[in-house]
Order: C-alpha cells, then structure tokens, then sequence
C-alpha cells in the first residue's frame, strides 16, 4: 500500500468536493438550518433534542443507545425530550437559574444525559467531570467554577468534600439513597411534569464548562457557549459525514470535550441514533458493540486503536462490523502505522481530526471525499483560516515549522477562561488563536503535528499539566521536590514520569514509591498518576525558581541540554 498517500474511497458523502467548499463556505448560512434563524429563540438543548422530538417523522428513532455490562437501554428523541423535561423541572424546583454552574460527576449512563439535557434546558451552565476524579480534582473544578449543585452517585460522594465548597448548595444523588441531606434523582424525577418551557438565551449566553490542564497553575475552566452549535452541526454533518440512517459511536467520556461535542451535541444536532457504552475497555467488547448495534460511524483515539492493534487481527475476526463505513481519531498524533492496519482491519481509513478543548469543535481534519496523507491532520474545516505563525505572529511559508494557530474567532471558540481574563488574552496575538502546538503545512496544504510546545503531557489522551501532578507529589511526606515530564511510550503517546528529591530520614525504596504513586492517584486520578518515579538529588531550576522540565526531558531522552544560562547555580 502507498502510505504517502491514500486516496479518497467511493461513497456519497456530505461534503463531496472540499476544495470547492473551502471557497464558498460561510457560516452565514449554517444558521439558516437552525429554527431560532426565525424565531431568534435560542437554545442548543432545544435543537439538540427537542427539535426532533417534535418531528413526527423522528420523534420515535432511537436517539440514545445505551449498553454496559449490566444494563441496556434506548430512549428516542421524544423520550429523551420528556427526561430532559423532568429534570430541568427538578432544578427549577431546586431554584437552578441561568448562568448557574451544574456539575455532573458519575459514569456514563442515561441518567447522565438526561442532566446534562436538562441544565441546558434550564439555561445554566454544565461543568462535567470525570468519573476517576479524586477528592483534590474534584475540589479544585468545584471551588474554581463555584458550583451551587453537583449530580453524582452515593458512591463517588465520598470523593466530594462537601463541607468545604461554600457555594455548593445542593447535591443531586443518582442511586439508591436513604439520605434526607440530598436530592434523590428518581423520587424527584418521578414526581416532575414531562413539559418544561425551556429558557431561551442569547447565542453568547454560556453552556458548558470544560476543566482542562496548562503547563502552569491549576486546570482552567475553558467557556463555552450556545453560538457553538453551529460547529457542532456543521462537522458533524462535514467531518464525522453523518447520514440519516447511520448508527454513530463516540467512544470518548463526556469529562473531555470531545464527549460532550461529539458525544452529544455534533450527531444528535444531525439527528442520528448515538451509541454510548459504559464499563471497562477490551477489544471483544469493544468489537461486539461495533458489531451488536450495527455501528456504521466511529470516532475514537489513537491510544484506543492502538490497543485494538495490539490485540492483533484475530481478536476482530470472530465478529461482523461490516456495517462500518467511517472512522475517525481524535486526542493524539495517529501514527502511519495505525492507519495501515485500520486499512487491513477495517479496509477502511482512519481520519484524524486535530481541535482542542478550547476550540470547541474540529478545526483540521482528513475529510472522507479528500485524499489522505497519512501521518498529517488534514486541512482546516471551510470557515477556518489555519497558519503556522513565528512568536511575533508573522506567518510562516510552507515546510517550515511553527506554531499552530488560528484567526480569531469561529462559532464554537471558547468565550472565556472561567474568571481569569488575562489567561484568556494570553492565547490570542495579532488576531490568531496560538494553539501551544507546533507544526508546518505541506505546498498542497496538509498541515503536520510536530508537538506540544510548552510541558502539556498527552498520556492515552488524557492532557495532564505537570503543575498539579508536581504540586501534589510534594504533598507527600517523603517528597520534598518534584518535575514531572511526559516520556514518549509506543502505546500510549506519553507517560508521566517523574523525578523527586526525598526529605531527610526517607530512604529510597520501591514500597515507598509505589506509596508515592498510589497517593497521587488517590488524590488526583489514575491517568495523573506517574508511571516512573526516579528519586534525584537535586530538581534543575531556573534562577527564578521555575522547574526546569525539558532540561528533565533531555536528561531522560539522552538528547543535548541545549541553553541551560538560566538554571540555578
Ligand atoms: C480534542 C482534544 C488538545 C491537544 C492538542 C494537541 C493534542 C489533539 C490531535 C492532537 C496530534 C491530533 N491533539 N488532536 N495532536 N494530532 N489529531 O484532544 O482536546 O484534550 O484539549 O487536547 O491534544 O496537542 O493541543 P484536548
């Protein structure tokens, strides 16, 4: 197979000549698909759901699909219209209003969507979290955002530390409970009206808040709104090429953007039956879910390929997944190698799609009707001006490698850094959104990741900032400093590896370490987690004080420690 260059494979796709489209396209004229473009009614919860809903032609498709281990479950348009509908009565009820912050902490599970529906509905804004949240991450997400409700199980509630979030009024438990201190999800839902006026908003009213790690400080609320809609519909239908009768299956967690854009919004905007798949990973499961639901649409990671991959051909064979037709990747750099074997697994490609948290949506992509250069994103989605940009904002010629950046703004652009302005101004120069990537674009146009540019880990996809792991290693008795770097690792892109320096009367031991590891994990999550931890006699600083981790890096890596004028004495 040529693996400089995979052509584009018949089919009648969405978006069938890019070129052509990249010209012409205007956002202008998304709106028009939209019923508030009439009624100047706004809300992305409306057009998600209910939309359908009062469709007599969709009203009964199944919207939502759900299977774990122990439970199945569908709920079509018009029922999940009505779920929705009682829980924004019970946080009516509960005296939710516009603009207030509602998080949800649970695993997947219908009870999830219909919350997440429901903020919306109710014009308050959704903050999800991380089933593997620990107490710290979920403190710091809940002080920061100061969230007055949070929906979770009795279980994780011991993760919660209720008493010290003085803003956190009301805690919805979904689950058996006996507790007169909580909201009990289905006694409340039970008791609630089917109908709700659902608050209208204004397109730049808020909706979501995503938690996302930088290389400093602690995790960042990144802010979005109503407006972004008209990207999540528009790659949807584009990228993801969702079809009327397609089947579509993101297998992404909606505590990461990319299960809250594509997991909710992109195919039920597009009104396609959405699979959603709760319990542990493996390649069987994994491969009877493509095969039980007859899923024709999937979109996933590298670092989860990559596992199938290594499950070898074999663990595919038993199954049927004839009815796929489209794969996508999204989270990570997808490897050449990966794509040749989605070409044997599958006999199909495997699309990457490059955007961020704080993109909102797909900004570059391989597109199903464009030929394919495999190991590059793809070119940017029509209505997106994509450049490699130097550090004074001056565009770069093709082949040269830069940093990845954007013209300012597009629909689905975070609107703010949750009450921290100059972060905010911190990502934008001379009207280009600075990604913190770099890359380089070919002469045809195909833009190539090259890395991350400041000390964000990408481990199995998860973006972890050093700071918070750093910050709570140090939190451990025998810890008296701490650098944490990503280190390359074949399966999952990265792994967190870091370097300590032990206080007096500790000695270095792998119990001790492996108490060390076990501590982050209990307090921040089980990917934040360090997979090596070497015990150094000193944490390389520069003279102001600042962890110096890619002197770290080099170290690790074997590589030259390049300019080191600035490290302590
Ligand atoms: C949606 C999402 C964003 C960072 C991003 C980049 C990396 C994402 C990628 C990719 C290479 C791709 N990244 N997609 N790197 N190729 N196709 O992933 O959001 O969790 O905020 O991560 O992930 O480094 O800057 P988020």
């Amino acid at each position: 197979m040529n693996m400089q260059r995979i052509e584009t494979m018949t089919g009648n796709y969405n978006l069938e000549n890019y070129e052509e489209m990249y010209k012409n396209f205007n956002w202008e004229e998304v709106k028009k698909e939209f019923s508030w473009y009439d009624s100047g009614k706004v809300n992305i919860a409306y057009e998600t759901i209910d939309r359908h809903a009062d469709n007599p032609d969709k009203a009964d498709q199944t919207a939502l699909i759900y299977t774990a281990p122990d439970r199945e479950e569908k709920l079509t348009f018009s029922e999940l219209k009505q779920k929705s509908n009682q829980f924004a009565n019970v946080l009516k009820k509960h005296e939710i209003e516009k603009g207030d912050r509602v998080f949800l902490f649970m695993p997947r599970s219908p009870e999830f969507y219909m919350s997440f529906l429901g903020i919306l509905k109710v014009g308050a804004i959704a903050g999800p979290l991380f089933e593997a949240f620990m107490e710290q991450a979920v403190r710091d997400r809940l002080e920061d955002s100061e969230a007055k409700m949070l929906i979770t199980t009795p279980e994780l509630l011991n993760r919660v530390p209720v008493n010290e979030l003085p803003n956190l009024e009301k805690i919805v438990l979904v689950g058996d409970t006996n507790s007169s201190d909580h909201i009990d999800f289905y006694k409340e839902m039970e008791q609630a009206s089917k109908s709700f006026d659902i608050e209208w908003v204004d397109l730049e009213d808020g909706m979501l808040l995503h938690y996302t790690s930088g290389s400093t400080g602690k995790p960042k609320g990144v802010y979005h709104v109503h407006n972004a809609m008209l990207q999540h519909y528009q790659t949807a239908k584009w990228v993801l090429d969702l079809q009327k009768d397609d089947v579509y299956w993101c297998t992404a967690d909606p505590g990461w953007v990319t299960g809250t854009s594509y997991g909710i919004f992109g195919p039920w905007l597009n009104g396609v039956t959405n699979v959603i798949v709760g319990g542990r990973f493996s390649p069987e499961n994994w491969y009877k879910t493509l095969q039980d639901y007859k899923v024709s649409v999937w979109y996933s990671a590298p670092t989860a390929f990559r596992k199938l991959m290594s499950a070898g051909e074999d663990a595919v064979k038993p199954f049927d997944i004839s009815n796929l037709r489209h794969v996508l990747s999204v989270g990570e750099p997808l490897n050449p190698e990966v794509i040749a074997w989605g070409m044997d697994a599958f006999k199909l490609r495997i699309h990457d799609t490059w955007w961020m948290t704080e993109t909102g949506a797909q900004l570059i992509c391989n597109y199903p009707a464009l030929d394919m250069k495999p190991g590059s994103m793809g070119k940017p989605f029509p209505g997106i001006t994509a450049s490699i940009i130097d550090n004074e904002g001056n565009e770069l010629p093709p082949n040269q490698m830069g940093n990845l950046a954007i013209k300012a703004p597009w629909p689905s652009m975070m609107r703010a850094i949750w009450k921290r302005p100059e972060k905010y101004e911190s990502y934008f120069l001379n009207g280009w959104y600075v990604s913190g990537d770099s890359a380089y674009k070919d002469e045809e146009g195909y833009f190539w990741f090259q890395g991350r540019l400041d000390d964000v880990i990408n481990t199995s996809g998860e973006r972890v900032g050093p700071f918070e792991v750093e910050s709570k290693l140090i939190e451990h008795e025998a810890v008296a400093e701490a650098g944490v770097i990503g280190k390359p690792d074949p399966e999952r892109g990265e792994i967190i590896k870091a370097f300590i320096t032990l206080n007096d009367g500790y000695n270095k031991s792998d119990e001790l370490l492996e108490d060390i590891r076990q501590f982050v994990k209990k307090g921040l999550s089980a990917h934040a987690a360090p997979r090596e931890i070497e015990v150094a006699d000193k944490i390389p600083k520069t003279r102001s004080g600042k962890i110096m981790r890619r002197l770290l890096k080099s170290w690790e890596l074997g590589l030259p420690t390049g300019d080191t004028s600035t490290l302590e004495e």
